[in-house]
């Protein structure tokens, strides 16, 4: 990073004061159109007024109205021709006063306007501050915040559509419905613990069971998406494998639809690992394009052949590529042990070639065949690659998924806590062991919307946030 202002700013220490008024780029560095310079704090109107010089005469800017004009710098000269916006709180990103001035784009304008709020009193935000402070004011919970994370980093248009429900709040509104329940059920519980001489009713009991039993399975229906969400999100690595020219780097080629990998009929040719990331039917995707399997001589074409087996073991998904030009050989019998037990999809290539008799024989079953040259089987393959890494049914479009690691272990957690609730009501347990795994599982849910969320781990969701956000 070029030295700049922002090249001084930390990681958070979130645990600051929240009356400062923070200022910083709410755009990225470079050149653009236009660049934001967002504020935010109690009365950061008045730091910033003195600077502004309105196209129109104002006491004071109405709220959520923009406005035109120059921004002054400290000795009164123009600095900048401006749009202004003034966003008194609550009604603003953070839930404070917040002031946005929209200049010109690029990296003199924006360093000068930032020095100035900063030598005006404010301090530079760490990064996911103004986030951070969204979610402190009560604006958004937890899941909302690491939601506009994910919205800005979203690799595919699904991505994009999982993280804005989530920021909407489907994810928080369905998880509260959970808890209210179980929040119920454990009050019914603690009334009854502080009177000890008296027995729960057993319909009473019942109906607490009934409940917690209906949450495991919600929870189980919410984590059982956990899988595609995870995939749409965070993308899936898939390995082409298999002899050497067998049409490894064509294929790689033809997906990206550019000439990334050399394609030629050497063997050998390719040594290294390449990666390239692309989207197959929603699914972000990074294509590894390996050295061909077989007992080079060369030094550098077995390491090669060494790397492309260690990804072998940490691909999510593998193309088994067999040449349907040539005959089926021991080559290819190594590649496709090698897959055994990983999760791969056949493939014979080169298609528009008549097909070798001793790969029609050979145990190769429920490949697809495709071609390079005349482009047949591409789209069969894709499809392919989408349901084998998401299922035939992929229902994403009206349900909450969970997309995100932390959530999923934090209801797998609770689900954990109400089922062994369920068994310690069969083996008649007290009271207060019921009400004990209850509030188990509704900390771990809180944990999820930041209810109950330690200061540990809201620092370190905060720092993946850039600064600005
Ligand atoms: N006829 C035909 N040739 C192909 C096809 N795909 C790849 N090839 C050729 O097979 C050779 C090896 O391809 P390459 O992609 O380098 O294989 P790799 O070693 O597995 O990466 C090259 O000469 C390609 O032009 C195809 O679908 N049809
Ligand atoms: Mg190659």
């Amino acid at each position: 990073m070029r030295s700049s202002i922002l090249s001084t700013a930390h990681q958070p220490d979130l645990d600051v004061d929240r009356q400062d008024i923070i200022v910083a780029p709410a755009t990225p560095p470079g050149e653009g159109g236009v660049a934001i310079i967002r504020l935010s704090g109690p009365n950061c109107l008045d730091l910033v007024l003195p600077f502004f010089q309105s196209s129109r005469t104002f006491n004071r800017p109405d709220s959520h109205y923009f406005y035109h004009g120059f921004l002054l710098d400290s000795q009164g000269h123009r600095l900048d021709e401006v749009m202004f916006v003034f966003m008194a709180t609550p009604r603003s990103f953070t839930a404070e006063d917040v002031v946005e001035i929209h200049c010109h784009g690029g990296h003199q304008t924006v360093e000068k306007i930032l020095s100035l709020f900063l030598k005006a009193g404010a301090r530079l935000a760490k990064a996911g501050e103004f986030s951070y402070r969204a979610f402190i004011n009560g604006r958004i919970d937890l899941s909302q915040a690491e939601a506009i994370a994910d919205l800005i980093h979203a690799r595919s248009a699904t991505a994009q559509t999982l993280a804005f429900s989530q920021m909407e709040g489907q994810l928080s509104r369905t998880l509260y419905s959970y808890t209210a329940k179980l929040r119920d059920s454990l009050a019914l519980l603690e009334a009854w613990i502080d009177f000890p001489d008296e027995e729960l009713p057993t319909e009473d009991m019942n109906e607490i069971k009934l409940q917690v039993s209906q949450s495991i399975n919600e929870l189980r229906v919410l984590c059982g998406g956990y899988n595609t969400g995870r995939s749409y999100v965070e993308g899936v690595s898939l390995l082409l494998f298999g002899k050497p020219n067998v049409g490894k780097s064509s294929l790689m080629n033809a997906l990206l639809g550019e000439e990334r990998s050399i394609v030629t009929e050497i063997e050998g040719t390719t040594r290294d690992l390449l990666e390239e990331g692309l989207v197959i039917h929603g699914i972000p995707v990074r294509l590894i394009d390996a050295a061909g399997l077989r007992a080079g001589l060369d030094p550098i074409e077995r390491e090669g052949v060494e790397r492309a087996r260690r990804k072998l073991i940490t691909a999510d998904l593998v193309l088994l590529m067999i040449d349907g030009s040539r005959p089926f050989d021991q080559e290819d019998q190594d590649a496709a042990d090698a897959c055994l037990d990983k999760k791969h999809i056949k493939v014979i290539t080169k298609s528009d070639l008549p097909l070798e008799p001793s790969v029609e024989f050979s145990d190769i079953k429920d490949a697809i065949s495709i071609s390079i040259k005349s482009g047949e089987g591409l789209s069969l393959l894709r499809q392919a690659i989408h349901d084998a890494i998401i299922g035939h049914q992929s229902r994403i479009d009206n349900s909450v998924v969970m997309t995100n690691q932390r959530h999923y272990a934090a209801a797998s957690h609770a689900m954990v806590s109400l089922q062994r609730f369920v068994d310690s009501v069969s083996l008649g347990f007290s009271l207060e062991f019921l009400a004990s795994d209850l509030r188990e599982a509704l900390v771990a849910l809180g944990d999820i919307t930041g209810e109950t969320t330690t200061e540990d781990v809201l620092d370190s969701i905060f720092s993946r946030f850039c600064i600005g956000k």
